[in-house]
């Protein structure tokens, strides 16, 4: 039997892989914030899904929370020549350098779940996420009608800074500013986590005790919090004490289920599909809207056991 070099099976076994990999192989990088909630981690898993059944190399950087992790990761994607970037911003401000360095280098950034502050629309290639104001005048609006015009509101914020804090902040605001009879007594940040929600919960029963009628948090994950320290009070969560909050996670739905979260606001977070559509078309030559807006409804508590099964986040 006729026998082969080293070297030539070799280049053999190259030649055979480089024909089987996808011949377009490109490259994103997607800077996420963290892991801070069930929300973000189902988003995570959204995007690392797509990018696989696509064919896309994903650079994955988690930034832990903080906006200079954010700009490094961003500043290497392009460093890389990735050929698009997803970046989830942790906060608003302070993006104008680092996006520009991506457009000068001809990579589109796509803002994923959260939007920013600057002039220069052009720094960007499209937002998609949720319209934040319209999620808290839907809580605000549910809350007001189910208190009759009249409670004393605890507020849970997201983080300083952040898009969907900001903006939740207003919606729900703007909605008690049109009940004299509603009363946000206490808003402080549970920085979108269970244990801070839990934390701040705790503050407040002690200052407010029984006066406190009903808990409005910017996430589910801080409503949960605020459930366990409603209970650890001795009150009764859904009962004593109304739990509204946004994201719709599997985990509210449980909660609606035992009778604890009267309800929560959907907020989407299987953007993967969406985020990879847009960016193929762009590279395409393609046109994409400025902000591909995320259409939210509420989900009560009466109707949780039938829906909670097709849930998949
Ligand atoms: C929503 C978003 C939020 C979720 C949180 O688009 O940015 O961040 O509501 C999350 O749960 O961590």
């Amino acid at each position: 039997m006729k026998r082969f070099s080293k070297a030539i099976l070799a280049s053999v076994a190259l030649s055979a892989a480089v024909l089987a990999a996808p011949v377009h192989a490109l490259t994103i990088g997607f800077s996420q914030i963290g892991a801070e909630s069930g929300w973000r981690s189902a988003e995570t898993q959204s995007v690392k899904e797509e990018a696989a059944k696509r064919g896309f190399r994903l650079k994955f950087s988690d930034a832990q929370q903080k906006q200079e992790n954010q700009i490094k990761a961003v500043r290497s994607f392009i460093a890389q020549g990735v050929d698009g970037i997803f970046l989830a911003p942790v906060v608003e401000t302070g993006w104008h350098r680092v996006l520009k360095e991506a457009r000068d280098a001809n990579i589109p950034v796509i803002l994923l779940d959260r939007g920013i502050k600057v002039s220069d629309e052009s720094l960007y290639l499209t937002k998609i996420s949720s319209d934040f104001v319209f999620e808290g005048r839907l809580a605000g609006a549910w809350l007001a009608q189910e208190m009759q015009g009249y409670a004393n509101v605890v507020e849970l914020q997201g983080a300083p800074g952040a898009a969907p804090a900001i903006d939740r902040k207003k919606g729900f605001g703007d909605v008690m500013d049109m009940f004299p009879g509603m009363n946000i007594t206490a808003s402080q940040t549970g920085e979108w986590t269970r244990t801070k929600g839990k934390e701040v919960m705790e503050a407040f029963l002690k200052a407010q005790g029984d006066d406190i009628d009903a808990v409005y948090a910017h996430n589910d994950d801080m409503a949960l919090g605020a459930i366990q320290a409603i209970k650890a009070y001795g009150l009764t969560p859904g009962k004593d004490v109304k739990v509204l909050s946004i994201d719709g996670i599997k985990a509210a739905f449980e909660s609606m289920v035992a009778g604890d979260l009267s309800a929560t606001v959907d907020c989407n977070p299987l953007l993967g599909p969406l985020a990879f559509d847009a960016l193929e078309t762009a590279l395409a030559g393609g046109s994409v809207e400025k902000w591909i807006v995320q259409h939210d409804k509420i989900n009560l508590q009466a109707d949780a056991a039938d829906m909670i099964d097709d849930r998949k986040y």
